[in-house]
């Protein structure tokens, strides 16, 4: 009887243990993502841009068909690239003509391939900063005898404080004929590096905040620092992102027409009698909706860009409840999403009658965490601390009376609502700058008391 009990009580020991070890190996395989969306290649046949970016050979050569060869060790192939990668992915490298053992004669510590989201002359001046980088750095430091040689996998997500460093694969021989693959992974958690398909070291990689901009092939920095393996040719570089990337946005503003202090919320068409259009007013960004919810005051329109000057990367309309928060229609949620990138962008907030406001700074989008922005708390966080009104103390809300959205509110504007005015316009109407659903004078008093101050957005 007792020892029946034991072996019961053994095999659900067993069973348990296996599950663990099922369900560690699950979070191991999700946490090394497949990344299978080409954002970035290049031959490495010459500098040829092929996607905006810059390359600068520094002291290499290029060889027809097979690709840059560093020559000494003050090599370095220079890549800028046009736009930082995204916060999660894969970069992979082809070397031929690579043996660390003889190729590192004079060097202990040679580089290979970098990765940095900033550089400098010296790049130890990364490290007192909030930069990332990943290194591969071969050398015949890295051996355990005669003949054979390694790594060391080298990566911080943010600065010397999240610096951590792996020897690996030290008692490998090598082929001067064959060619080998070399492969970064980086995500929010762990950065790995792989030779051969086969996984040579994982690191700690959580906390970036600076995206990958620059890759270095060879030495590692711009004048002073570790140098390249003499000798190795490299090619077909190549980087990937997620097959599906998605950023997401918890964000919250007022507006000065509809807001109410009474309530501390802002008015809906529904309380006002009239109701909002399915479809959305914005050209940029179409979107119909089946039902909207008698919560919402209006549509409105977002856009992010990498500098608070460059070109929206990417449009959609959203809705805004009555309490300021920003609705996805697509999903009814307070997380907003956008199917790009993760990166750090500006966000701009249109309004059909209200003038555009831009956050004051960037926000880091890292495409699993919802970012968020609250433009009612104060009036810097608007860009450039304009175009937003105390609606009452402590609450800031967007100016109104932008009707051409030219993003002041003056006689231009006046024009276009006295003829919507004179119209007789009623319901879903542009010229009703308090959102009541009629346009009468008390918009009027709200578009001249906006003219008199000269209210203008803070977006450039
Ligand atoms: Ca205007
Ligand atoms: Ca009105």
């Amino acid at each position: 009887m007792m020892s029946a009990r034991i072996g019961r009580e053994s095999a659900i020991g067993g069973v348990l243990s296996l599950t663990v070890l099922l369900l560690g190996m699950a979070s191991c395989l999700q946490s090394q993502p497949a990344h299978t969306r080409l954002i970035y290649s290049h031959s490495l046949l010459n500098t040829t841009p092929t996607a905006g970016e810059t390359i600068v050979n520094g002291g290499g050569t290029f060889i027809a068909s097979r690709g840059w060869q560093s020559q000494a060790e003050s090599s370095q192939l220079t890549i800028t690239l046009a736009a930082p990668l995204p916060f999660e992915g894969t970069a992979i490298i082809n070397v031929t003509n690579f043996d660390p053992v003889s190729q590192n004669t004079y060097e202990y510590k040679q580089h290979i391939f970098n990765l940095y989201s900033r550089v400098y002359p010296n790049n130890k001046d990364v490290f007192y900063t909030d930069a990332a980088w990943c290194n591969i750095r071969t050398g015949s430091a890295y051996s355990t005898g005669p003949g054979v040689a390694g790594f060391k996998f080298l990566a911080a997500a943010r600065g010397l404080g999240t610096r951590d460093e792996e020897r690996c694969v030290e008692s490998n021989t090598w082929n001067l004929n064959r060619t080998y693959e070399f492969k970064i992974i980086w995500t929010r958690t762990y950065t790995w590096c792989y030779l051969d398909g086969v996984l040579m070291s994982r690191l700690p990689f959580s906390g970036q905040v600076e995206p990958f901009k620059y890759i270095l092939i060879g030495r590692d920095n711009l004048i002073w620092g570790y140098s390249a393996q003499p000798g190795v040719i490299f090619a077909n570089l190549r980087i990937y992102g997620r097959e599906n990337p998605l950023i997401h946005l918890s964000g919250k503003a007022h507006l000065q027409g509809p807001y109410q202090t009474t309530t501390h919320t802002m008015r809906t068409p529904g309380a006002a009698g009239y109701a909002l259009p399915l479809q959305s007013p914005y050209a940029q960004a179409p979107y119909t909706a089946t039902s909207i919810p008698a919560t919402i005051v209006d549509w409105v329109l977002l856009s992010l860009r990498p500098s608070a000057t460059a070109s929206p990367l990417i449009w959609k309309s959203f809705w805004l409840r009555q309490d300021g928060r920003l609705i996805d229609p697509q999903s009814g949620s307070t997380t907003c999403t956008w199917p790009i990138d993760s990166g750090r962008f500006f966000v701009a907030l249109h309004h059909r009658n209200h003038l555009s406001a831009l956050t004051a700074d960037t926000l880091l989008f890292d495409g699993i965490n919802a970012s968020s922005w609250d433009f009612s708390t104060a009036l810097d966080q608007y860009y450039n601390s304009r175009g937003a009104a105390e609606v009452e103390p402590g609450i800031w809300a967007l100016q109104s009376g932008d009707l051409n959205a030219d993003g002041l509110v003056n006689n231009g504007d006046y024009s276009l609502w006295l003829s919507a005015s004179r119209n007789g316009a009623y319901g879903y109407a542009d010229g009703d700058f308090n959102l009541d659903g009629v346009s009468t004078t008390r918009d009027y008093v709200i578009w001249y008391n906006n003219a008199f101050l000269a209210a203008r957005s803070g977006m450039p």
